[in-house]
């Protein structure tokens, strides 16, 4: 165990060229698929008599390039595996740390959050130690307590070589069946491990006995990450209209070009294959010839927006939509086994969506693409670009895992639906940064999540005083106001919400969120942009102390967020 940073620093140093090594000369280490390949599914992990045992051991690895990969091994040695999970399981997950220190790169943030303390090493529940070699899990839209060994990011947090740390909990019998995931939530260093890609997939069983449109149906989950760039330098390809000039936000990320085309923020990739700026080589999906599937795709990229598609030539197919955030699309009282047919569905980090897709007909191919995200001024560039081909072929194998064909419907929710409940109150609160010299606009910014009324300050996961007081079985109106120019992602753990209005629009969404778009301010409008949210305390399991941010990770690192505490 590493006991201070002296110690993290000597060994850093010492041992970075072997790790190197070692991480070229083992292929089990992080394996990731070359660009251009098939896209496997990960391996499903499913309960058994009501119980899911997972062993996962957190690994990292440097490679040549200077990037460092994160994975999560499973007992079967496979990566990063779909947890399957029935409503009323037993979840039983061991975590363990088996992160390495590499050499130091720059990221000053490390040493704000570096607070060794010995008395409490040990004691994974309450550690102050949250480091770059830190790890812990956070279980993304699952409404399980906000305590140890459950669903804690504000205090729990695991080193390397401590005995592997157990997490405990039970799916509740109504959580909406759909698609949850899991990743790291160590304040200050998330999102270089899920860059990394430190990230999985949860699914709670039964989603075709919410909508009997997809019974029978098979089902592939995909997962699309982001990274550095492979190819930071390269001039944009031939195809791609000419940007006339690079600019960079305060992250260093390659700003907005506002053209919808130029040099990404990051790289995506789906299930692990890489598809790299600058020629986007499409990674490969088999599917059986105008054979419907549910496709369930999470965006567990760190920082970049998707827009996804599927084209034939250069026709947008329908996409069938029926769930969002894990939730089905009929939980408000729609026909039943209703689908909401788009030609294109927005996903911000963090975000799920369940669809219906049909495949090309034999012989012929389609695409996959990401549109491009207008993110702001401020914002970084998410640009159109292809992500896979779609085969069709007699031959393709089906995907691993099949809807019931003939499932027996969901009892209806006994709570009324969240968005006729009257709110108890009403909250303001607003995204902002703060350039720390505001003469340099190169200078470093400070992220907020602000009450309306209280002084900005960047989250400090020590203080330990909540912004926010709520009060089991309750339900509050929250406006979040954006004040900068760049895109937000707003998350609360814990819980969902409806959307009632976007910017100045009432909506009136089938579905529940857990994760929004905030519109950027344009620096014009008398009136800053904003979203209107129901927050549902109504659960028991919401009480106790949890965080709401930014799902953009270098915001959420940066300070980004804030702490509630619903009170029994
Ligand atoms: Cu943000």
């Amino acid at each position: 165990m590493l006991k201070n940073l002296h110690v993290a620093l000597f060994l850093a140093l010492c041992c970075a060229q072997s790790h190197f090594l070692y991480a070229q000369g083992a292929p089990e280490s992080c394996p990731r698929p070359l660009p251009g390949s098939a896209v496997t599914e990960p391996e499903n992990l499913r309960s058994r008599k009501g119980v899911l045992k997972v062993e996962l051991t957190a690994h990292n690895a440097k490679l040549s390039d200077g990037s460092t990969r994160y994975c999560y091994i499973d007992q079967n040695g496979a990566e990063s595996p779909t947890l399957r999970v029935n409503p009323g399981d037993l979840v039983v997950l061991t975590l363990k740390n088996d992160l390495t220190t590499f050499a130091p790169d720059a990221m000053p943030i490390a040493h704000q959050h570096v607070h060794a303390d010995t008395e409490k090493n040990g004691n994974s529940c309450a550690s102050d130690l949250m480091t770059r070699e830190s790890t812990n899990l956070h279980f993304h839209g699952l409404t399980i307590p906000p305590v140890c060994h459950q669903d804690d990011v504000l205090h729990t947090s695991i080193q390397p070589g401590e005995p592997p740390f157990e997490y405990r909990f039970r799916i509740p019998e109504n959580e909406p069946p759909g698609l949850y995931w899991y990743h790291p939530h160590i304040h200050g260093f998330t999102k270089e491990q899920v860059l990394g890609g430190a990230s999985g997939a949860i699914i709670v069983e039964g989603i075709e006995r919410a909508d009997k449109a997809i019974a029978g149906l098979p089902e592939r989950v995909l997962i699309i990450r982001d990274q550095d760039l492979l190819n930071p330098n390269a001039p944009p390809s031939k195809s791609d209209p000419v940007v006339p000039k690079m600019l960079f936000d305060r992250d260093g990320d390659a700003a907005n070009t506002g053209t919808g085309f130029g040099k990404p923020a990051k790289d995506l990739s789906i299930n692990f294959v890489p598809v790299p700026y600058p020629d986007y080589p499409p990674a490969v999906i088999e599917m059986k010839p105008e054979k419907q599937e549910l496709w369930r795709v999470l965006n567990a990229s760190g920082i970049t927006y998707l827009n996804l598609e599927v084209l034939f030539g250069h026709t947008p197919q329908p996409l069938g939509l029926v769930a969002m955030d894990g939730v089905p699309l009929n939980e408000n009282g729609l026909p039943a086994d209703f689908v909401d047919w788009q030609t294109h569905l927005g996903v911000p980090p963090g975000a799920r969506v369940e669809f219906i897709v049909k495949a090309p007909p034999e012989g012929a191919s389609g695409l996959l693409v990401t549109r491009t995200v207008d993110t702001g001024t401020g914002g970084e560039n998410d640009p159109n670009r292809a992500m896979a081909t779609i085969t069709a072929s007699k031959d393709a194998s089906d995907p691993a895992s099949e809807l019931a064909a003939s499932p027996a419907p969901l009892p209806p929710s006994p709570m009324p639906w969240l968005g006729s409940v009257l709110p108890v109150r009403i909250r303001k609160l607003y995204f902002s940064e703060k350039l720390l010299d505001p003469n340099n606009p190169n200078s470093a910014t400070e992220f907020y999540l602000t009450v309306d009324g209280q002084t900005p300050a960047q989250f400090d996961p020590k203080s330990g005083v909540p912004n926010i007081i709520a009060k089991q079985g309750t339900v509050e109106d929250w406006i979040i106001e954006n004040r900068s120019n760049e895109l937000h992602a707003f998350h609360i753990h814990q819980l969902h919400f409806v959307l009632l209005n976007y910017r100045g629009t009432p909506v009136k969404e089938p579905f529940l969120r857990d994760t929004v778009n905030v519109p950027y301010y344009e620096g014009k409008a008398l009136e800053y942009p904003s979203v209107r949210l129901r927050m549902d305390f109504r659960d028991p399991n919401t009480v106790g102390d949890f965080v709401y941010h930014c799902h953009l990770l270098e915001h959420e690192d940066g300070g980004m967020m804030g702490l509630i505490r619903v009170e029994p």
